[in-house]
């Protein structure tokens, strides 16, 4: 499987997050690459497509903030990684401020993703691997290709950050794929948590569809998205589906449930599927409830690949650091087998 990651990526690396009101260790480090490196054969670096792509789904004035946000924090006095303590309740008006914390809560909406030293940096090129990912699977015809995007990209929207996602690299790539005359799209999300950021961003684009398939947000992060009536709004009634499931799903839950998903996509009429791919449905996620085995994620694979459609795969969470690559590894040859 064609792979794209650039080295520049791996310069993100924040120290702790807030867990269940406690500090605990960052668990989206840069660790992760490396286990997933370790069962890759090769790799291949994207080349720079500037901002363009970028900003064709994120908002300017967001973009500027992440840029600056870090260099702020440490020129208001700070030390260490910048992290927002205080949120605007939804519906109070949007000022414009110059204080680090009150900008860190506007574009921000959890205490548990910091803005490091690296942050832009790396997720510029995670966004650019995604492209670099997207252009194998145009120009050179490849059925499939994976973009080994991290930071992950799915809980960030136009113009915020969280759930460790700084730039939506698979909305990034659904754009662009447009852009190229690949649509319509189909965006599956397979990650454990609800991609509330790319279903916001094409909320109401009836041009791209949005399938997830996550833990309830009932008892799950992200909580406020993710419900099954969730189902898509003006030009885009009836292009997002979501199917939350238990805490607990094995593949027999699991199963009938991406069927549904990929029976939908067919339907929908999608020429290109980007896939979000998340590991961290796995039974020995430090931080999630799903039990799918490594197994498994080969099925996950080889169903998606059952879509016969141009496939462009980018990496979301998966935390138990020992088997990622493994998982990683389960999946994409799923996916190669078909
Ligand atoms: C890309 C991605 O997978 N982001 C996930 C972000 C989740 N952030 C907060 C999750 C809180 C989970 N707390 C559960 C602790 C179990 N010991
Ligand atoms: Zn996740």
């Amino acid at each position: 499987m064609l792979t794209f990651f650039s080295e520049n990526q791996s310069v993100h690396a924040p120290l702790r997050e807030l867990n269940n009101g406690e500090w605990m260790d960052f668990a989206e480090s840069p660790a992760r690459v490396e286990s997933i490196l370790a069962t890759l054969p090769k790799t291949s670096t994207p080349r720079d497509h500037g901002m363009g792509p970028v900003l064709a789904v994120h908002d300017a004035d967001y973009l500027a903030f992440l840029q600056s946000a870090h260099d702020e924090w440490l020129a208001q006095g700070r030390e260490g990684d910048a992290i927002g303590y205080a949120f605007p309740v939804r519906g109070r008006r949007p000022l414009r401020h110059d204080r680090i914390d009150a900008q860190l809560g506007q574009y921000g909406f959890d205490a548990a993703s910091p803005i490091a030293v690296g942050t832009w940096k790396a997720a510029y090129w995670g966004a650019q691997a995604a492209l670099g990912a997207l252009d194998a699977v145009i120009a050179q015809g490849t059925r499939a290709a994976f973009a080994l995007c991290r930071p992950p990209g799915h809980h960030s929207g136009r113009d915020y950050f969280g759930g460790y996602c700084y730039l939506n690299n698979a909305a990034i790539a659904a754009r662009a794929a447009e852009a190229a005359g690949l649509g319509p799209v189909a965006i599956l999300d397979v990650d454990y948590h609800h991609g509330n950021g790319t279903q916001d961003i094409f909320y109401e684009d009836g041009r791209v569809f949005f399938a997830s398939i996550h833990a309830d947000p009932k008892s799950d992060y992200p909580y406020f998205w993710g419900h099954a009536d969730e189902t898509g709004a003006r030009e885009g009634a009836g292009a997002t589906f979501n199917q939350p499931l238990p805490r607990g799903t094995t593949w027999d839950v699991y199963r009938p449930a991406l069927h549904k998903a990929l029976e939908r996509i067919a339907a929908f009429g999608a020429k290109i599927l980007i896939v979000s791919y998340g590991a961290d449905t796995f039974e020995n996620d430090p931080i999630s409830e799903f039990k799918l085995t490594t197994k498994d994620m080969h099925r996950i694979g080889a169903a998606i690949a059952g879509l016969g459609l141009p496939t462009l795969t980018v990496m979301e969470g998966g935390y138990r650091i020992e088997a990622l690559g493994r998982n990683v590894e389960a999946y994409l040859t799923g996916l190669d087998a078909g």
